[in-house]
């Protein structure tokens, strides 16, 4: 194989990942459960190298990704040494979404390195080696809904497809607007760990994760919506009650919007937020009723950049 090409799309939690219980092979604490969107993806080529070293070129850059270098060789490790490679990356991911590009990049890289190596590996496995470059990114071969079991060991934690009935989920992403200090998801976990509320949000998400799996079988969108919420609420409670640098990634406009969705559920319509290591507000909603949100979203807060995603395909090869 001289070339290989393959496409991941992103997922959104439904119920997160917040805490990891080993960090060198990034366990997560708890299991987790996404929907992959249709809208949001990375394509990755891996090709041989043009000299002696791996390059990775993103959005047609040449790039310093120091993760994917050390992803590079971490899959040497594990799947046999190759030669350099390029690593040529294009991602539908605009940052502006407010969705994070690592779950469908480092899914989309594992997947074109297995190929280009022309090893045929199950879902399953590819899922286990690409949460060593990204936890999120264990779950976004599948398509539609898929679960992240956490197990307890390097060959137990990996994601797998939920075969569920047809859903009529729709997820509007709100980009809030303005500037916004970071702190990274792997930083903001390991904070969040230091809450005393952190081992009732592990109880609590093991619970919440089964009634999640018994909502989509029934096709539960509201039970659906309204355990997300709370999962996602909670998680974000724990930034603020951390003993060690607690934070918020909360700016007033993200306040506004998760007051605004309980105001549109108070009149009725099937409603709820979800948030993510940022201040965007993500609304889990029906097909049918996501355009009347979106305008109403749009009139109450102008400056708001909305995106509506449907559920999406697992990964795919050129
Ligand atoms: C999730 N997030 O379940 C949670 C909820 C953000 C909030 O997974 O440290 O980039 O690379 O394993 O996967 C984002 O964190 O973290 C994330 P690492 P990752 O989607």
């Amino acid at each position: 194989m001289t070339k290989a090409t393959a496409t991941a799309h992103t997922n959104i939690a439904l119920i997160k990942y917040w805490g990891k219980k080993n960090v060198e092979l990034n366990l997560p604490t708890t299991s987790s459960l996404s929907l992959t969107l249709d809208k949001f993806y990375t394509t990755t080529t891996v090709s041989p190298a043009d000299y002696g070293e791996d390059q990775f070129i993103l959005n047609q850059n040449q790039t310093d990704g120091q993760r994917v270098h050390r992803f590079l060789d971490f899959l040497r490790s594990e799947l046999g040494d190759f030669d350099p490679v390029k690593v040529d990356s294009l991602n539908a991911v605009p940052t502006s979404a407010g969705l994070a590009s690592s779950a469908s990049a480092f899914a989309a890289l594992t997947g074109a390195v297995a190929k280009y190596l022309d090893k045929d590996l199950p879902l399953e496995e590819l899922s286990r080696l690409a949460r060593r470059g990204s936890g999120s990114a264990t779950r976004s071969f599948f398509p539609g809904f898929a679960l992240w079991q956490a197990g307890d060991s390097d060959a137990t934690s990996y994601a797998y497809a939920l075969d569920t009935p047809q859903i009529p989920i729709a997820l509007i992403v709100a980009e809030v607007s303005g500037l916004h200090k970071k702190v990274s998801s792997s930083d903001g976990m390991q904070r969040a760990m230091t809450s005393p509320d952190y081992p009732n949000w592990v109880k609590e998400s093991g619970q919440q994760i089964e009634a999640m799996q018994k909502a989509l079988q029934a096709s539960d969108l509201e039970q659906v919506g309204a355990l997300a919420e709370a999962n996602a609420l909670a998680m974000h409670a724990l930034n603020l009650s951390a003993r060690d640098r607690r934070f918020t990634y909360y700016t007033q406009q993200t306040l506004d919007i998760i007051k605004f969705v309980q105001d549109l559920r108070h009149k009725g319509f099937l409603a709820y937020v979800t948030l993510d290591a940022g201040p965007n507000v993500k609304i889990i909603t029906s097909q049918d009723q996501a355009v009347d949100i979106s305008s109403q979203l749009q009139e109450a807060f102008p400056s708001v950049k909305l995106a509506t995603a449907l559920p999406g395909p697992g990964i795919a090869y050129e």
